[in-house]
């Protein structure tokens, strides 16, 4: 509710939109390293700051624990992750035409990926409570209670926006992006009219932000790996890698 009485989206913004533990993290990191094409790959802010802090998130990192406190001053195109549905966007990220890029992954793996995040947070959130059983939480998700709200209807909400206004919004796929990072790369880029340059592909930057970007590079990293930074108390910044596999 936050967002939508605060939030005043502008053309330029760019709005990565997915269900939990689609591929945030990752696409965050790719979106950051488009459209800043002047950091240097040896002192990159993602060597030493997680993406959930390039890209805040909405919901969370602006109107829930203010770690931005006004999203006005942030610099331009304005980068912003979120989670929540396409039926409860906004009104202005949709009146003002703002790029939004929606990243959607297998539910199978959305559903393991989440039961072993939860169960990390849920540990240092509720140290006295039990946790809940894989059976229980899967009975949770196939019935649509989910944090952020029922998968299908997620999906399908974002998958028909992007039919209907295709310039607009790009739906792409983690399994697709794993297999075929560097077609996604230069795709995503086209959309968010940050296109590489042919000079920019001869020296190799796709293949740079490809490196920069992957699952073992970052998750490698000490920001990621062994800091004790988080992004909300409970949660550091390490719960965001586990095995970046599809279909595990
Ligand atoms: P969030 O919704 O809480 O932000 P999100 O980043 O969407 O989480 O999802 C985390 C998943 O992406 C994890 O998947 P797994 O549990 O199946 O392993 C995580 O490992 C994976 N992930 C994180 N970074 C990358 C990356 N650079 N490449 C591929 N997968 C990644």
């Amino acid at each position: 509710m936050a967002v939508q009485q605060h939030f005043k989206a502008r053309s330029t913004n760019i709005l990565l939109a997915s269900t939990p533990k689609s591929g945030t993290t990752w696409m965050n990191a790719l979106i950051f390293s488009i459209v800043n094409p002047l950091y240097d790959f040896s002192t990159h802010p993602l060597l030493t700051h997680n993406s959930h802090e390039c890209v805040p998130m909405l919901e969370i990192s602006i109107y829930k624990t203010s770690q931005i406190a006004n999203p006005d001053v942030l610099p331009s195109p304005r980068l912003f992750s979120t989670h929540i549905p396409y039926s409860s966007l906004p009104k202005s990220t949709i009146d003002s035409n703002c790029r939004i890029v929606y990243i959607c992954r297998n539910p199978k793996d959305v559903f393991v990926s989440f039961w072993h995040f939860a169960d990390v947070i849920q540990i240092k959130l509720n140290k006295d409570q039990p946790v809940i059983s894989l059976e229980e939480t899967f009975q949770m998700f196939c019935k649509g209670a989910s944090p952020w709200g029922p998968y299908w209807d997620h999906v399908l909400g974002y998958w028909k926006a992007s039919l209907e206004w295709p310039k607009r919004i790009l739906f792409l796929k983690y399994e697709v992006l794993r297999s075929n990072t560097s077609v996604c790369l230069k795709k995503l880029a086209q959309h968010l009219e940050y296109p590489f340059s042919l000079e920019e592909e001869k020296q190799g930057v796709v293949e740079k932000i490809l490196e920069l970007c992957s699952f073992e590079n970052l998750s490698n990293l000490e920001v990621n790996k062994s800091s004790d930074k988080e992004l909300v108390p409970g949660v550091k910044f390490s719960a965001f890698f586990r095995k970046g596999q599809v279909g595990d």
